[in-house]
């Protein structure tokens, strides 16, 4: 029998949490695949809080912004569209809903799971035909119940096997409520590669605007991700920086951390010197009245560069597709410094790992002012693993 496994994030979450989810339940299946045959579910993507142009953001699969056989050379994955093909109006088994223990986790980690009442709303309910429902109207589910759960992705692999043996399909609305694990992370990641049509538009704008080219770079990627294998130090990147500026939402939830418009520039007027280049490309949900804040104070002399898609980009591959050109992009420079606890940022620490960057020229933040030595952010090693 070959099973699927479906699974969601909670909706307030955004696009670069999500990919961390992915990899997660990636590693799942990885993991059932060694004793059962499981295929996970692509959740469609649907408008997110911060895809702010009026373009239709509904239902996109994920071929839109990944390439799906990269990511199918690490587990077998379909799809959402697809797999409504596949069921046919079959019900599936089981809707399994997790959240916290209500009372807290007690101080002492124990990885455990418990069927309890459901703490909050969710959008699942039954009707007389004794299905469940919920907003997407092609998923009907025999069962559901909520289950209290603090956990690694990896406990989930017993529970699947044993308790729900007899279910064809199973889904986790909120896979976001399990944790990281050992598993193969970079693996998975590893996997995890932008879609040819974006690359293509970021790596002709890196020529056209930044003289920026992999065979230059140091950057030519293997076709098949699984032979790839850099050392920090064999990438060099193009002769610009990068810098990834969160503001909107980040302003308020993090405005100790944020650096205004004017010290962003002066610490990227600085670091222009002292690697003596002439361009910065800046990543950044910003106004643009907001941006013209940074320009006014970076050096003259210094041509600043950001890419916001025509027409065409953003109706074809919608907000999602111009920030992955974004990350692109960012990931090719000579040099690059995010946003303190941006996962934005954090995607691009990892692409430029896989690139094979310098860890000097990839884990750095701004700060906020007048703290010139703020926390750099943590370094997360690649591991090749068989
Ligand atoms: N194009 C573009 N979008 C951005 C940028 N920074 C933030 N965004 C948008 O805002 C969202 C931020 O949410 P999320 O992915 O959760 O990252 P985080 O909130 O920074 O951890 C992104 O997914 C983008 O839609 C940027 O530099 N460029
Ligand atoms: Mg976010």
């Amino acid at each position: 029998m070959n099973r699927f496994l479906l699974y969601d994030v909670n909706p307030g979450e955004g696009f670069n949490l999500r990919r961390d989810v992915y990899l997660r339940m990636a590693n799942l299946v990885k993991m059932l695949n060694k004793v059962q045959l499981w295929t996970l579910v692509l959740p469609a993507w649907n408008h997110l809080y911060h895809w702010r142009s009026d373009v239709n953001q509904t239902n996109i699969p994920w071929y839109t912004f990944f390439d799906i056989g990269s990511l199918n050379k690490h587990v077998p994955v379909i799809e959402f569209h697809d797999f409504v093909k596949v069921m046919d109006g079959r019900p599936i088994d089981d809707v399994i809903y997790f959240q916290h223990y209500k009372e807290g986790w007690g101080g002492k980690w124990v990885e455990k799971m418990d069927d309890r009442e459901c703490n909050d709303n969710h959008p699942f309910y039954q009707l007389e035909d004794g299905l469940w429902h919920w907003y997407m109207p092609n998923i009907t589910s025999v069962r559901f119940k909520c289950v209290s759960i603090q956990a690694e992705y990896s406990f989930l692999k017993d529970y699947l096997i044993h308790n729900l043996s007899n279910s064809w399909a199973v889904m986790f609305p909120r896979g976001e409520q399990v944790m990281h694990g050992e598993y193969s992370e970079w693996t998975a990641r590893r996997s995890v590669r932008f879609s040819k049509d974006l690359v293509s538009i970021g790596d002709k704008f890196r020529s056209t605007m930044l003289d920026s080219d992999d065979f230059r770079d140091q950057t030519v990627m293997e076709d098949n991700w699984k032979k790839m294998k850099r050392k920090h130090g064999d990438a060099l990147g193009g002769p610009y920086l990068a810098a990834h500026l969160r503001r909107r939402d980040f302003l308020y939830g993090h405005q100790d951390k944020l650096p205004s418009m004017k010290a962003a520039a002066q610490r990227i007027n600085e670091i222009l010197d002292d690697l003596h280049l002439k361009k910065v490309f800046v990543a950044t949900d910003a106004s643009g009245e907001e941006l013209e804040g940074l320009k006014i104070n970076i050096k003259p002399s210094v041509e600043v560069y950001r890419y916001q898609g025509d027409k065409n980009v953003l109706r074809k591959y919608g907000d999602g597709g111009v920030a992955i050109i974004d990350q692109w992009i960012c990931a090719h420079a000579r040099y690059f410094i995010g946003t303190t606890s941006s996962t934005f940022s954090f995607r691009i620490h990892e692409e430029r790992e896989i690139l094979g960057f310098r860890q000097e020229t990839t884990y750095n933040a701004f700060c906020v002012d007048g703290n010139s030595a703020c926390e750099q952010p943590s370094k997360w090693k690649i591991i090749y693993k068989k």
